[in-house]
């Protein structure tokens, strides 16, 4: 197959000619919508008054609840979630009304003449406040394993302690939008920027009181999403929706960066707390955590968030006795949602405090701990899977040899030896990532495939396209199934109308769950095409294949081509397209139990961290970062080794820099790029090696090519432990901290605490 196959989106993008939903050329009347949203995070309204805006020129309407036909109603899990606030709101840019007007500019002219007072109502912002006040999202759930009470008296050493991990922004390039328009007979077209759009189709047929076949739902591709559109791209779909339907007109709706940064949810803030126990041998015995997750003012995603810190708990580590508890604390923030990881990423980060903080104060490398209890075959993860194909020791000593970690931490050493106002700081950082919605029932996808009469092919699928290169796998596995040239395949647009029922793009599955489908859908079209050309060719049709649009006979090429063969089909009225579902087989979790084998496979890995710290400014630069990676076999090594190396960059963001902050009052304070700093090219490691370990990948993933996405993400966490190494050389008096980003400020602060 293809295996270097490009982006096929590559040539588009760098033209300017890919659309997204602000390219769409819009029809005649089209009119201009805007949200009007809380400055107030926790209140009652107790006035509000539209007249003003309502007389600009150029406004149509403002939209407010009482205009909803069907429920004022958009949560997920929890119906928790007002389109609109009613008489009370929870956030501050929670949406309280939508203002339609002949251009944005009018719109926000009329938004500024709006008249609110409020109420105020106490403000949560920490997760722990939340907890003291008994505020809630849900029940808290715990996984246990054997019984950490008894087995922490048997241990040798036991340590506790406190970690904060912060939220981290999306900051997709493209901003949230939609654009709505009405069909005939009250039907209603809505282009989104979103990765579920089964989703904002099933939710605004709930708020517009229409049956989901009145609503279509097309995807173009995103402008990136990494989780911040997979529940929270539906809000503003809906509220266009709702234009829609009462004045039959077109409405456009796209977020400017300041409103989506003030309105949307993040990267959930954990505060967490561990108890570690280690026998003499440095086998973690027993472990325990609590997790306190900030979920912000209602549901969204975090139940299912939580559940999946839980599974993470104990990264790639095999203990015999566990139990880790998640609270999701109801604060007065944005709801905070999916994030590339959803919750994984808090939970490693805590059990990497944890041995972190026990080697230091055992006075040893923390590598021995992790390399001492790194999982092993048919060894339990603590809910109940059964290790297989574990790549841990593998990748873990296959990290160790090919980069040669003896001499890495050596050089370290020397460095840190002959420098006093630079030092240098290492870590190993192994992962394990369980590849499947955590949700069973969300493990299915299908593809619909149309051949036409002249051989060229249409190819949908419920995949979205993000810049994660997916549309170019499911092309790769079209041409090598069909056997035809990829020239011939046209990626359709994801379209509710032509697959239906789809899970939204994530959890690091789309290219599994939608490309089996493709592949099944393929495989009989095939099948099909091999029996006509066997039947006119005369021969067995088991030495007949398609190869690169040409018949081949026992591996050799004829003068047939697949453009005569399906000619030839349509002659004989066979059909030429295919539908197929797939649904990960095996998996299942009993949540009355917590127990199961919820992930169809791991993902495993281990990376090398070095960094140089300036010791008198607290800033740092990351020497390199060497990775080796289990990509299993890799159906595109170009897209894999992007995704591995974005995923490092926006994990070390997440570790180092970007600083979601909050006033007391709820009032986010990072809201604008200019006090939210993400990755530049000067804050990529100087190097990234990247060795693909050499595995048999694994039979539920597509071609045995392992889902990328969102494992590679936590390699940025080594970065955490490699500035924390670079510290504690410097002042001998720190005491660890995990307190993440470690931005220059806080380093600053810890290189001189208690410093003499
Ligand atoms: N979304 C989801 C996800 O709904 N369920 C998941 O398990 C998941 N995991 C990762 C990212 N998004
Ligand atoms: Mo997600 S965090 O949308 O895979």
């Amino acid at each position: 197959m293809t295996k270097t196959m490009k982006n096929i989106d590559s040539f588009g993008h760098l033209r300017g000619e890919s659309l997204f939903v602000d390219d769409i050329i819009t029809k005649q009347n089209t009119l201009f919508g805007l949200v009007f949203d809380s400055s107030c995070a926790h209140g009652k309204i107790s006035k509000i008054d539209y007249s003003q805006a309502e007389d600009i020129e150029g406004v149509i309407r403002i939209f407010t609840y009482k205009d909803i036909p069907g429920v004022n109603q958009i949560g997920g899990i929890i119906p928790d979630e007002p389109l609109w606030a009613e008489k009370e709101v929870h956030f501050a840019g929670q949406p309280i009304a939508f203002i339609v007007a002949k251009s944005e500019l009018i719109a926000k002219k009329a938004r500024a003449l709006i008249q609110v007072e409020f109420r105020d109502l106490p403000v949560i912002t920490s997760a722990k406040e939340a907890k003291e006040k008994n505020s809630f999202i849900n029940a808290p759930r715990s996984f246990n394993l054997g019984n950490t009470k008894s087995s922490f008296s048997e241990c040798e050493y036991v340590f506790e302690g406190e970690t904060f991990s912060n939220g981290q922004e999306h900051l997709y390039l493209e901003t949230q939008g939609c654009y709505a328009y009405p069909m005939e007979n009250g039907n209603i077209k809505i282009i989104s920027s979103t990765q579920g759009p089964t989703q904002v189709q099933k939710a605004a047929a709930k708020v517009l009181d229409l049956p989901m076949h009145k609503i279509e739902v097309e995807v173009i591709r995103l402008g990136g999403g990494f989780g911040g559109k997979e529940d929270q791209a539906t809000a503003w779909a809906i509220m266009a929706a709702i234009a829609v339907q009462h004045l039959r007109k077109p409405v456009k709706f796209v977020l400017n960066r300041h409103d989506d940064l003030r309105m949307t949810g993040k990267r959930h803030p954990y505060e967490s707390s561990y108890k570690i126990g280690l026998t003499k041998e440095l086998k973690i015995k027993a472990f325990e955590a609590e997790f306190l997750q900030n979920s912000g003012a209602a549901a969204d995603l975090s139940p299912a968030i939580a559940e999946r810190t839980l599974f993470h708990a104990t990264n790639c580590y095999y203990i015999p006795n566990v139990r880790t508890t998640v609270y999701s604390c109801k604060t007065n923030l944005p709801p905070n949602t999916a994030f590339r990881g959803f919750g994984g990423p808090q939970g490693m980060f805590v059990i990497e405090s944890a041995i972190s903080k026990a080697a230091n104060e055992l006075g040893i490398n923390k590598r021995f701990i992790q390399e001492a209890n790194l999982i092993g075959e048919n060894e339990e993860y603590y809910y109940g899977q059964i290790a297989s194909n574990v790549e841990a020791k593998n990748s873990w000593v296959t990290a160790r040899k090919e980069f040669d970690l003896d001499t890495l931490e050596n050089d370290v050493a020397d460095f840190n030896e002959k420098n006093d106002r630079y030092k240098k700081g290492i870590s190993i950082m192994p992962i394990a990532f369980g590849i499947s919605f955590t949700n069973t029932p969300m493990n299915h996808a299908r593809a619909l495939v149309h051949i036409y009469q002249d051989g060229s092919v249409g190819l949908s699928t419920g995949a979205v396209e993000m810049g994660q290169s997916v549309n170019t796998k499911m092309l790769q596995i079209a041409a090598d199934t069909l056997g035809i040239e990829p020239k011939y395949i046209k990626l359709e647009t994801t379209n509710t109308t032509r697959v239906a029922n789809t899970s939204p793009s994530a959890a690091s599955s789309t290219a599994d769950l939608n490309g089996k489908a493709v592949l099944k859908a393929c495989k009989s079209l095939n099948d099909r095409l091999v029996k006509i050309a066997a039947n006119l060719l005369n021969v067995n049709e088991k030495s007949l294949s398609f190869q690169t649009n040409f018949v081949f006979i026992d591996n050799k090429k004829t003068k047939h081509t697949w453009q005569e063969i399906v000619a030839k089909a349509m002659m004989e009225r066979v059909a030429l397209t295919e539908n197929a579902h797939y649904a990960t087989p095996e998996i299942h979790f009993d949540k009355t139990k917590e127990k199961g084998h919820p992930f169809a496979y791991h993902v495993y890995g281990t990376s090398i961290t070095t960094i140089t710290l300036d010791c008198l400014q607290g800033t740092y630069e990351i020497d390199s970062v060497k990775i080796v990676h289990d990509f299993g076999k890799s159906m595109n090594m170009g897209i894999d080794t992007g995704q591995v190396e974005g995923a490092l960059v926006q994990g070390i963001g997440w570790m180092t820099m970007e600083e979601i902050s909050y006033d007391e009052k709820g009032k986010l304070l990072s809201n604008a790029l200019s006090t939210y700093k993400i990755p530049d090219i000067f804050s990529v490691p100087k190097k990234i090696e990247i060795i693909p370990l050499e595995t048999e990948g694994n039979k539920m993933a597509i071609y045995r090519s392992k889902a990328v996405g969102e494992p590679p993400l936590m390699y940025g966490i080594g970065t955490y432990f490699a500035i924390q190494n670079a510290i504690a050389s410097f002042n001998k008096e720190y005491k660890l901290a995990f307190n993440s980003p470690y931005t220059p400020e806080k380093v600053l602060m810890s290189l001189y605490e208690n410093h003499i």
